[in-house]
């Protein structure tokens, strides 16, 4: 801890402010019509996962209903379940992400 001085005298100890951002999950939802190849090339180029990864992460939220894709400070969890909330529409595909603290 830092020493914080006052008239040459110790007030108190103070923690170091550094203190690490929230970081909030992306959730990708299932769906009964987003084909599975599409949800892969969604993992592999928005969260950067690799084809064996990404495969994984694709079969856990078809069997288990959702899966984490990954975890991100706020604004870069939005942008990315934005990204792909935009991308899969554009493309006429209901598949979905949200994000949630990551207590
Ligand atoms: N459940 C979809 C299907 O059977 C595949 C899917 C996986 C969709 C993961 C959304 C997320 N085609």
């Amino acid at each position: 801890d830092d020493l914080n001085w006052n008239g040459g005298t110790v007030l108190e100890r103070a923690k170091p402010k550094l203190k690490k951002p929230p970081m909030y999950k992306v959730i990708m939802l299932n769906d009964d019509y987003t084909p599975m190849d599409f949800v892969v090339e969604v993992l592999c180029n928005f969260f950067r996962l690799d084809p064996e990864s990404a495969t994984r992460v694709m079969l856990k939220v078809h069997t288990e209903g959702s899966a984490v894709c990954g975890v991100y400070t706020r604004d870069i969890a939005e942008t990315k379940a934005a990204q792909v909330n935009q991308f899969s529409q554009d493309n006429e595909h209901p598949l979905w992400c949200e994000i949630e603290p990551d207590d």
